[in-house]
């Protein structure tokens, strides 16, 4: 296959200012395909996108050719067809299936109870309200957070997360950045000794805990866990 070629973009919102500690982008998501691009070598560019125009009507979403595409999962399984990827050659099916739970527990699980902390808390509300100024005029922000996070927080009560008090949050919370921790060890990525698609996931939402810039219990124990601390550096700072 010839890289020159490709034509792929990556369709995500605006990095977060500053005030963000070079935090890629506040989407998990988004932040997972972009890493997972990186580390697959393909080449790609990055456009500013919203769920408004996403086929899934959510973010991350691709455009590879004339293919437009959304769900980072299955636009990672796409591309790792299409372009005979690489990154997770090797692994044995035990290692598959482990990189499979982690993921799930992570998007499926971990994201819920913190997509609901950062919506519901007015601290890291109003820090999220600052990306959106960046792209939208500052009234039409004030007109439409207020209905953006009643609409979150409806669907966080859909699916359950919501029903909990801040406090219960909290320690579910801390309970899985302690098993990440624990499984993580003193590996240099989660299956080894070099990133895998798993990490790509895993980086994309641990950084969503660790280096927010507001203060909440679950980042004060994440930041105590040295070895997701090191891990999450060493992903930011990986040269493929
Ligand atoms: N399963 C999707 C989840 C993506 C997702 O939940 N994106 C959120 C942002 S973190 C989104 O677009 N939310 C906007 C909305 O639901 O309207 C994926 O893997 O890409």
């Amino acid at each position: 296959m010839n890289r020159e070629k490709i034509m792929l973009t990556l369709f995500q919102p605006p990095r977060p200012n500053a005030a963000w500690n070079g935090i890629p982008n506040m989407s998990p998501f988004c932040v997972k395909l972009e890493w997972f691009l990186k580390l697959s070598g393909l080449p790609f560019e990055i456009k500013p996108g919203n769920p408004l125009q996403a086929p899934k009507g959510k973010i991350p979403y691709i455009k590879d050719g004339d293919v437009l595409m959304g769900d980072s999962g299955l636009i990672i399984d796409y591309l790792t067809s299409k372009y005979q990827l690489k990154i997770d050659d090797g692994l044995t099916e035990l290692q598959k299936a482990q990189a499979h739970v982690l993921r799930r527990a992570i998007e499926e699980g971990s994201y819920f109870y913190l997509a609901t902390l950062r919506w519901s808390r007015d601290e890291s509300f109003g820090y999220v309200k600052g990306v959106f100024q960046q792209i939208m005029p500052k009234p039409i922000v004030a007109l439409v957070m207020p209905l953006m996070r009643k609409k979150v927080l409806k669907a966080m009560k859909m699916q359950g997360a919501r029903r909990h008090e801040d406090a219960e949050l909290q320690r579910l919370g801390i309970e899985d950045v302690k098993a990440y921790a624990q499984i993580l060890g003193d590996q240099k990525f989660f299956l080894g000794d070099r990133p895998r698609s798993i990490d790509a996931t895993m980086f994309g939402f641990l950084i969503q805990i660790l280096w927010v810039p507001w203060s909440c219990p679950v980042k004060d124990f994440a930041l105590k866990q040295k070895n997701l601390v090191d891990y999450c550096q060493r992903m930011k700072d990986i040269k493929i």
